[in-house]
């Protein structure tokens, strides 16, 4: 198929395509897709004011009928799962197997959402005073913007806004400058689903496309309660404190600098295969990637033999092909910021292996690199910084507590793993001294993880929790509402105020 089928086989028209100022490049190739129109700053007044009208009709809508609007999403995505991944894979770069896994990530959180519309409910709590009664409510909080990331281009859409929705929240959507097709298409799906619907009030899910000043607009304005943004520190350090500032809610999901702590006792075999998955997969563009391997003095250079070996047979190359398993990086840019860090990593005393640009047997065009191993004598300052590329950094630890002390070493703390077979280690890292990151897991890698769980991460990952468990609970407000149905009116703490 070409581009433009693969975009037309997913619903987007010539005019969604054309006539735009935004200009839209496959990493496959870097050829030019599309050139997309853009919002105008001027309209994010009365889109915003649209979701806020919307919110006054959808939060009086039962949940489990909001929950209906999601169930026929999930419905929609699952029947048009090949064609959304397929752009994924080309507007991403993903291989095949990753754009449809990341559609079905979709499917999941609408699943999941769907069982949540008839389980939202808060507490009964025992109150001091007789003839009361305690109680916490859970309400819907107003519009909730999506600021999405161009390496989970409709995934982390979907975490926000299948529980947005059924929470009560509109949902406004400003996907990456670099990925506004994927987003296009979802909207159709979403349509699809709205129209089966029937009811939904006009305005209730929104697209915005655009580069800075419309993130501004829905950062700085009351009329958007929520922001959830996913993607770098540096914009998550400029959007939170901005809505903190008026007292909006951000959920923040940033940088990640995943490690691996690999103990004598583990599966090696084991532990290659989740290595190269979570280091190499989605060409090292996943926020929960793995970037630093700690592994036990006794087996670092096995360890390293055997990866080099895995590393040397990958297949880099065309995404679309079935038997890839490395696609491009995003752009030349990020492939720029992948040598320049290996470049920092050698001199700091660094032994890089691979790494190199590749250009044979790839389509022309893209950014296709080999992925590096770079074993480090300590954790330098490029070990503590997160590249956004297949770089796996390398270090040797002696004891667990100094393998511990590794991992938590560095500003971010999204999502972190151990290889061992010893349960005492296992559970040391998992304790309240061990790992700090939002995600810690045993004998499975950093990455990849399930929508059941909540997702986020502490430090300068932001705190922020989406996606599963309570993780809904931050898209409404609290009410504790205590009831009096006795004749008297006793005061708490026993004050007494007689007149
Ligand atoms: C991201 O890279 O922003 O755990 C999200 C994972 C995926 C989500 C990654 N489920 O790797």
């Amino acid at each position: 198929m070409t581009h433009d089928e693969i975009l037309k086989a997913a619903g987007l028209t010539n005019a969604d395509l054309t006539g735009g100022t935004l200009a839209v490049h496959s990493p496959i190739d870097g050829a030019e897709i599309a050139k997309v129109r853009e919002t105008d700053a001027a309209d994010m007044a009365s889109i915003m004011a649209r979701a806020q009208q919307a919110f006054k009709a959808w939060r009086q809508v039962p949940a489990p009928r909001r929950g209906e609007l999601v169930r026929l999403l999930g419905e929609e995505l699952r029947a048009a799962k090949d064609e959304l991944g397929a752009v994924v894979t080309l507007e991403a770069g993903k291989i095949t197997s990753e754009g449809l896994g990341e559609v079905q990530e979709m499917i999941d959180i609408c699943d999941f959402a769907v069982g949540l519309s008839r389980q939202i409910y808060g507490l009964t709590i025992a109150s001091e005073r007789p003839g009361h009664r305690m109680m916490e409510t859970w309400h819907p909080l107003g519009p909730c913007a999506v600021i999405t990331a161009f390496n989970f281009p409709v995934a982390v859409w979907s975490w926000n806004t299948a529980l947005a929705l059924v929470c009560g929240d509109p949902v406004i959507w400003k996907p990456s400058e670099k990925t506004p097709l994927t987003a296009m298409a979802s909207m159709k799906i979403m349509e699809r689903a709205l129209k089966r619907f029937g009811d939904a009030p006009e305005g209730l899910v929104q697209l915005v496309i655009g580069g800075p000043a419309v993130g501004e607009a829905l950062v700085n304005s009351k009329d958007v309660p929520i922001v959830s943004a996913t993607g770098s520190t540096r914009m998550g350090g400029i959007v939170g404190p901005k809505v903190s500032a008026r007292w909006g809610r951000p959920i923040l999901e940033l940088g990640g600098n995943n490690a691996m702590i690999v103990a004598p006792s583990a599966d090696l075999d084991m532990a290659v295969r989740a290595i190269v998955f979570s280091a190499v997969g989605t060409a090292g563009q996943r926020c929960t990637s793995l970037r630093r391997l700690i592994a036990h003095n006794s087996i670092k250079d096995d360890l390293v033999a055997k990866l080099a070996k895995a590393y040397a047979s990958l297949p880099v190359g065309d995404p679309r092909k079935s038997t890839t398993l490395v696609g491009p990086l995003i752009d030349h840019a990020a492939r720029d910021r992948m040598q320049a860090a290996l470049e920092q990593a050698k001199s700091e005393g660094g032994t890089v292996h691979g790494g190199k640009t590749v250009t044979s047997g790839v389509p022309q065009g893209g950014a296709y690199v080999e992925p590096a191993i770079a074993e480090m004598p300590k954790q330098t300052e490029t070990v503590r910084t997160e590249t956004f590329a297949p770089i796996l950094y390398v270090m040797g630890y002696e004891t667990l507590e100094e393998a511990i002390a590794i991992q938590n070493d560095v500003p971010q703390g999204l999502s972190s793993c151990i290889f061992t077979l010893n349960l005492r280690e296992a559970e040391a890292f998992l304790s309240a001294a061990g790992s700090d990151c939002g995600i810690a897991n045993v004998n499975i890698g950093p990455s990849g993880a399930e929508i059941g769980g909540a997702f986020g991460g502490e430090k300068e990952t932001g705190g922020g929790r989406e996606s599963g468990s309570d993780a809904w609970k931050g898209y409404m407000r609290r009410q504790t509402n205590t009831i009096n149905y006795s004749a008297q009116l006793p005061l708490a703490q026993g004050v007494k105020f007689d007149f």
